[in-house]
């Protein structure tokens, strides 16, 4: 930091008629640069020349965090008779992947006495954690300030727990149940129905987003998308039903409860059926369910659940059984930098993530949850997560009606799968990549 502010000081010093900026942390692996430059039409050649410089000075410690960081960035200019305008914005590089041996990723956890060099996490108290803020519980079968609250907790949060939703505690848990038998079966068993390396998404295996981290997590998963019979018959030859059943009446409930949320969580940014294909984008939704598991550590201070990520969804509805783990980031504000907040278990509630799609959606109103996952020394903790999007072929953009007179989309139309494909290279750099960029003001 210490480093780039000085250029940018430099950059400021050298013309009164550059007033610009660099944002940088030599520990982030992006710097983001704005030169602006105003003034009357005559000024064109002083002023480019000056921009030019600001360029110069911006790509030259440009190339230093590139050596760093291994980098790349992109500048666009423009040009108007009245005033130039230039945003140097780094492109979204392509972050580190990781290449974790096949043999370390499959850990029989319950039988591991010591967190092995290849889980073990440097810093896992990279931000304070915070006892005294609370994801916000909304009580779905109250209908007093319903639309308020969800309004402020998907602005201010991204993220909220839920009560009153009508699905049966009794189907929760045996969800629960139904992932704990997966999942306490025989390595050897779940490697039966592991995920194929040929892309496709469901079954069991590591975090998907192991790849972008240095380190392993203290975890496993299991994918359902579309039917899990065939998954089932792998794990359970002789008796494939008793999961089916139960994760098929999951689905149901839980694709109920997701568009009940989708209309409401609409509502509340003020539109109306009309305003957008709103049958279309509720009716068509798809998902899938994600079963996680966090065995118990014996050494939670080195390990990690899962790292810190946000949803590819439009949104997720989750039940994180009666142990707790689950951390949601509450972002900076002017007095508190940005903070981890446990979401405590409370007994029949789901948990709502706001995805990226949504934010997408929104026009960046409501914003998706960055949240992740810390271990405990004793409970095994399960979690199951329902995680929706819209139908595959469906263009996701920011609501025309969302957008503020004079303002304009802050994002480019996306698929859900294009996004997916995006979010596997860029991970937490795909929203930022469909950012469109203003190039010019007048
Ligand atoms: O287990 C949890 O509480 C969170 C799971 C999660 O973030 C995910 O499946 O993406």
């Amino acid at each position: 930091m210490p480093h780039l502010r000085t250029e940018a000081t430099k950059c400021n010093q050298a013309s009164m008629l550059v007033p610009s900026f660099i944002i940088s942390n030599p520990n982030s692996q992006y710097i983001y640069a704005e030169c602006l430059v105003k003034g009357t039409g005559e000024e064109d050649e002083e002023m480019t020349r000056r921009a030019v410089s600001f360029v110069r000075i911006y790509k030259s410690a440009r190339g230093r965090h590139r050596r760093r960081h291994n980098n790349t960035a992109n500048t666009s200019y423009a040009s108007r008779s009245s005033s130039i305008s230039i945003i140097i914005m780094p492109t979204a590089a392509q972050p580190r992947r990781y290449h974790h041996h096949a043999h370390a990723h499959f850990l029989e956890f319950h039988s591991v006495r010591a967190v092995p060099d290849s889980h073990a996490w440097p810093d896992l108290h990279d931000r304070p954690t915070s006892p005294d803020n609370a994801v916000p519980v909304v009580d779905l079968s109250s209908h007093d300030g319903l639309l308020d609250q969800l309004r402020r907790a998907c602005a201010s949060w991204g993220a909220f727990q839920v009560t009153g939703h009508g699905v049966p505690l009794g189907l929760l848990r045996s969800a629960e149940a139904a992932a704990r038998r997966l999942f306490t079966l025989p390595l050897s068993q779940k490697l039966r129905a592991a995920r194929r390396e040929d892309g496709s998404v469901g079954g069991y295996g590591a975090a998907r987003i192991s790849c972008f981290f240095p380190k392993l997590m203290w975890s496993e998963g299991f994918t359902i998308a579309g039917s899990p019979l065939d998954n089932a018959r792998e794990l359970w030859p002789g008796d494939p039903a008793a999961f089916c059943d139960v994760i098929e009446e999951y689905k149901k409930q839980m694709q109920r409860l997701a568009h009940r949320l989708t209309r409401l969580m609409l509502t509340s940014l003020g539109l109306a059926e009309g305003d957008i294909d709103w049958a279309g984008l509720i009716e068509e939704m798809s998902a899938v369910v994600q079963l996680n598991s966090y065995p118990a550590c014996p050494d939670p201070d080195r390990a990690m659940g899962l790292a810190a990520h946000t949803d590819s969804t439009l949104l997720t509805v989750l039940y994180q059984s009666n142990t707790s783990g689950l951390q949601v980031l509450h972002p900076m504000n002017q007095d508190r930098p940005s903070r981890w907040v446990t979401v405590p278990p409370i007994p029949d509630a789901l948990i709502v993530n706001v995805g990226d799609l949504f934010q997408i959606l929104s026009n960046g109103r409501y914003r998706s949850a960055v949240h992740r996952v810390i271990v405990n020394r004793t409970s095994h903790r399960v979690s199951v997560a329902y995680m929706c999007g819209p139908e595959k072929d469906a263009d996701v953009s920011p609501i025309e009606k969302l957008i503020e007179p004079g303002g304009r989309p802050l994002y480019r139309t996306v698929t859900w799968p294009e996004y997916l494909s995006l979010k596997g290279k860029l991970f937490d750099k795909a929203l930022e990549h469909i950012m469109l960029q203003e190039h010019s003001t007048g």
